[in-house]
């Protein structure tokens, strides 16, 4: 086995690597841009260098920097997890220059895959097919034309060297043919440095399939199952699941063996990933993704199988260790990703900044794959995926309730994040019914009621805390209550609320009084002007056939009052403004 490893990444897959390395007693070196110098997967590793500058470009897709780090700290072999190098042949070819292995696919296979067209091709070779579609280049219209005419419209347009959705266009008629080949050209030269088109019948509402192969150096290839990705919005995922629900079995295993011919055509090795579109009953062969994948994990947890362990060995030259009969489907898993981005009204705005707090959740069946711990930047020059929670149940509704309750306990503070959005996806009926495809969140799903502010920890807003008596009545029933509130009269405060789906108003509360739950304001017991303490009733809230006393948590003067007697509300609605 190598005995060092450089990890040529950052955040929760430079981690993700580290651990692995760590469990086999290989020597894990971590590379480090300036703003990474104190991050997570560099503090974890046994060796840390830097790489001076702060832009990707700079740093972790610095070629010369990072060959330069391997001769001086004598690594053996290099992974590179996902993104940045990790699909550049050209990278892997200078590393196998000097002697040092690539713990991924040949350069060959990563080449072949990298054009779309040559992607297809070689997947035609081996008797599986994609969407109906050409491998020539569109050079004229007319081609679009008269393919549509054959199989029909909608038609996409795609570039050959494109990914995540860039410089692919969806045509509906002939006129717009021109503008969408010209303009498909423009963004894949910009994007990629290449412009050459094919094209393909447009599937309107398909599910997105994958399925994880290992590959060894001997001609084994095993498929690992399948996950179902379709919840994404811009070609990001939001959330992934194994295996993937509610498609025949007979289905599932054509697409196993379709993924299987494709990766031995390529003289693939090593893990690997075979997309497909799943539509009304049929599946073709999109692309391949020659790298080891975000969403790995929920793999891991349905096979108990260790994909990074099995990419070592296999760089290493060991046959598989694992055969096709011998794999196991058990249960179902979920991966949630916990982006720093404001998912408010679909928008996913990136929210870099400083995590005040990260407390992750824990108990059975749950796992928590952090680049980040509290205290630590999330950085505008790189990816804001915060973290990954991914949760093993018995079975896919399981899972989901799982899913809800480490929601429930996870608490990232600084930063808006997307947790938001992954529990009214979690929580929707289409999802829940698997009734969603590639288009669901972007067309379908509401979004207009969520929000994720930038929360401040607790521990930053109350340096202190005010013991404060009153009395409420219950059922009409007096009760003496004791309260310890934060002492921050003048500071501003933000109310956490958790695990509240669409209505996760986890308000800059601050001078907003918000009631905590849907309920009849039954008596409003200020009025504009009044000045109030912290603990002060403000309103009467009729819920769950109870009366609850909604009260200031800061001191100050009613500037507005937004309710009256008889109004209903809805959770985190603002009865009260303070200032
Ligand atoms: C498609 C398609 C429908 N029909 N091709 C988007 C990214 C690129 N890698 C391939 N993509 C698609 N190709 C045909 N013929 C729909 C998509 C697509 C998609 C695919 C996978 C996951 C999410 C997606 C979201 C929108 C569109």
């Amino acid at each position: 086995m190598f005995s060092k490893v450089l990890i040529a990444n950052r955040g929760e897959i430079a981690v993700r690597v580290i651990r692995a390395c760590r469990e086999l007693g290989i020597t894990s070196v971590a590379v480090y841009s300036d703003l990474d110098r104190n991050a997570l997967h560099t503090r974890l590793a046994d060796e840390a260098y830097a790489l001076p500058g702060q832009s990707a470009a700079e740093t972790y897709l610095n070629t010369e920097s990072i060959l330069k780090i391997l001769e001086e700290c004598e690594a053996d072999a290099v992974h590179p997890g996902y993104g940045f190098f990790s699909e550049n042949a050209d990278f892997a070819r200078e590393i196998e220059k000097k002697g040092i292995k690539f713990i991924g696919p040949p350069p060959e296979s990563i080449e072949v895959m990298g054009d779309k067209i040559s992607a297809r091709q070689a997947a035609e070779n081996v008797g599986v097919l994609g969407v109906p579609g050409t491998t020539e280049l569109i050079t004229s219209p007319e081609q679009v034309h008269s393919f549509a005419e054959t199989y029909g419209y909608p038609v996409a347009i795609k570039a050959a060297y494109g990914g995540g959705g860039r410089g692919m266009k969806v045509v509906s008629a002939p006129e717009e043919v021109e503008s969408a080949i010209d303009s498909a050209q423009r963004e894949s030269l910009a994007y990629f440095g290449r412009d050459e088109l094919y094209m393909e019948r447009y599937l309107t509402a398909p599910r997105h399939i994958e399925i994880q192969i290992l590959a060894d150096e001997h001609g084994n290839v095993i498929y690992l199952g399948d996950r179902d990705c379709s919840a994404q919005r811009r070609h990001q995922k939001l959330i992934e699941e194994a295996p993937a629900p509610d498609i025949p079995e007979s289905i599932k295993q054509a697409m196993g063996e379709a993924a299987v011919k494709v990766a031995k055509g390529c003289g693939y090795t090593n893990a690997g990933t075979v997309e497909f579109l799943y539509e009304d009953g049929e599946f073709y062969y999109l692309e391949m993704n020659t790298r080891l994948q975000v969403e790995h994990p929920v793999t891991e947890l349905v096979t108990g199988i260790d994909l990074v362990e099995q990419q070592l060995k296999i760089a290493d030259g060991s046959p598989l260790d694992i055969s096709q009969e011998d794999l196991e489907i058990r249960g179902h898993a979920i991966e949630i990703r916990i982006n720093a981005e404001n998912p408010a009204g679909g928008s996913f705005l990136p929210s870099p900044g400083k995590i005040t707090e990260l407390s992750p959740p824990d108990g059975f069946g749950v796992r928590f794959d952090s680049g980040y711990e509290s205290g630590d930047e999330i950085s505008q020059f790189y990816d804001n995926l915060i973290a990954k929670l991914v949760v093993w149940g018995k079975d896919r509704v399981t899972a989901i309730n799982r899913s809800l309750r480490a929601l429930s306990e996870l608490e990232v503070s600084g930063v808006a994040t997307t947790i938001p959005a992954d529990i009214a996806i979690l929580e929707h009926e289409d999802f829940q019914s698997c009734s969603h495809s590639t288009k669901w969140v972007e067309d379908s799903l509401d979004l207009s009621g969520i929000s994720s502010e930038k929360e401040s920890s607790k521990q930053e807003d109350s340096q202190s805390t005010l013991k404060k008596e009153t009395t409420v009545e219950v059922n009409g029933k007096r009760f003496d209550v004791t309260m310890w509130v934060p002492d921050n009269s003048g500071v501003e405060r933000n109310v956490k609320r958790r695990s509240q789906g669409k209505k996760a108003a986890s308000g800059s509360g601050t001078n907003e009084v918000r009631v905590p739950m849907q309920g009849t304001i039954i008596k409003v017991l200020v009025e504009v002007g009044d000045s109030v303490e912290i603990g002060d009733p403000i309103c009467v809230l009729e819920a769950m056939k109870m009366e609850n006393n909604i009260l200031a948590e800061k001191a100050g003067k009613i500037m507005e009052i937004r309710v009256s007697s008889g109004d209903s509300v809805g959770n985190g609605d603002v009865v009260a403004v303070i200032e």
